[in-house]
């Protein structure tokens, strides 16, 4: 297992929009593995491999308290259940620090692939549907300060660059 490097807003490669997975093999794996370590460490809820410059349809999540429900999707297809819109403040491992409100659907529908390969179906409200949706936004190059006035997003990118040049990341 290995503890990935996390790119951070506005690396441009977070804009890369990943590729399905044809075949769930043991290289998929082990970037699973090394995503929840990565994730478990940070300590983060939900990441991407769009945020570890890997550039494949694959997600891991644990909502949890207690680390103890790891979920992986691979390929995930969502669909909304209910419009009804519901409010979270978000945040995310590539933009640390900062956390702002988004509004999007409270129930959806993910189907997508497991560990195996093998397809599955959830439909979670709240919290895991919130970072669902979170997460396939990484895989078309998304964040979610793309939701957020010009004005905010731009706050938060000089703050970002002014660390990065800082800490010479
Ligand atoms: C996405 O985000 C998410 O700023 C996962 O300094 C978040 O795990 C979906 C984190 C909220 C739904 C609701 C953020 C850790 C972790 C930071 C995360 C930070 C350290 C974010
Ligand atoms: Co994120």
């Amino acid at each position: 297992m290995a503890i990935l490097k996390i790119l951070e807003f506005p690396d441009p490669r977070l804009r890369n929009v990943a590729q399905p997975v044809t075949e769930v093999d043991d290289s998929i794996r082990q970037l699973i593995d090394d995503m929840f370590e990565t994730m478990y460490d940070a300590p983060g809820v939900g990441l991407a491999a769009t945020q570890v410059n890997v550039h494949k349809r694959v997600v891991v999540i644990d909502t949890s308290e207690d680390k103890s429900e790891p979920l992986v999707f691979i390929n995930p297809k969502i669909e909304i259940l209910d419009e009804t819109l519901f409010d979270y403040e978000e945040g995310c491992l590539s933009v640390p620090g900062f956390y702002e409100e988004v509004t999007r659907p409270r129930h959806v529908r993910v189907t997508a692939l497991n560990r195996n390969g093998e397809t599955f179906t959830i439909e979670p409200e709240g919290l895991l549907a919130v970072c669902i949706q979170h997460e396939a936004d990484h895989l078309d190059g998304k964040l979610f300060v793309d939701y957020l006035s010009n004005m905010k997003r731009s706050r938060i990118r000089k703050k970002l660059e002014k660390q990065h040049k800082l800490a010479e990341k």
